[in-house]
């Protein structure tokens, strides 16, 4: 996996075939072109990095008027909130229902105090993953700084520590190993949107590709 070239990756993704249309969709809540799925898989580029609780941090820094770095402890003092939601993976797979638990965004952008002229968001992680978002979708009531799933410490193979979760657009938005928040002034490409996935990654009208 660690040298796969993603380019490579991109243009096998885009001539992929769509996922055959649901038949046990009742709800509506499988986008157009996935399927369900029941498994939780890992797509990583490049290494899993593996951090402690001891040595984790979370910078927060850029257009701020308080620029911060959380330990653990202090990360895990700030309020948390559990949801249930829907993920869905440009590679084509939903899994519906799963049930997270972390600190909502808008708790640390509070902490943070954005300066009016941020618009732009970066996460950034260890291991160097980088994801772009606009920073009024940031503050959705879903968006979390997650350290559980499904009841238990976030694996590492899916981010833990702590990863962000974006449940409304795709999962390349939800960067894990998260290590680093930065407020920006104008938008910039992170990894996967420099490669040729779309710059914003709504599932619903397929913003798959750039
Ligand atoms: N740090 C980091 N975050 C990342 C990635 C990555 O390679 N590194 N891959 C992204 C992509 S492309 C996807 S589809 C999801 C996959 O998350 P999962 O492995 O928990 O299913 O993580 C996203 N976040
Ligand atoms: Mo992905």
């Amino acid at each position: 996996m660690a040298d796969w070239n993603p380019l490579t990756r991109v243009a096998r993704l885009r001539n992929a075939k769509p996922a055959r249309k649901n038949d046990d969709d009742p709800f509506g809540r499988i986008p157009p072109g996935q399927y369900l799925t029941n498994k939780f898989p890992v797509l990583t580029y490049g290494e899993t990095p593996v951090v402690n609780l001891e040595d984790w941090r979370l910078k927060v820094w850029g257009l701020v008027e308080n620029p911060l770095e959380l330990n653990w402890q202090e990360f895990r003092a700030l309020p948390s909130k559990e949801i249930v939601c829907d993920l869905h993976c440009v590679t084509r797979w939903s899994q519906l229902g799963m049930k997270w638990e972390g600190v909502p965004f808008s708790e640390i952008a509070k902490l943070a105090k954005p300066k009016p002229e941020a618009k732009y968001v970066m996460q950034h992680c260890y291991g160097g993953y980088t994801t772009n978002l606009p920073l009024d979708e940031m503050y959705e009531d879903d968006v979390l700084v997650a350290f559980n799933y499904d009841g238990r410490p976030l694996p590492t193979d899916h981010g833990g520590p702590v990863r962000m979760l974006v449940p409304k657009l795709y999962l390349w938005k939800s960067a894990k190993w998260l290590n680093g928040i930065e407020f920006m002034r104008s938008d910039k490409a992170g990894f996967w949107e420099n490669y040729g996935y779309h710059n914003h990654g709504d599932p619903w009208t397929e913003e798959r590709f750039g």
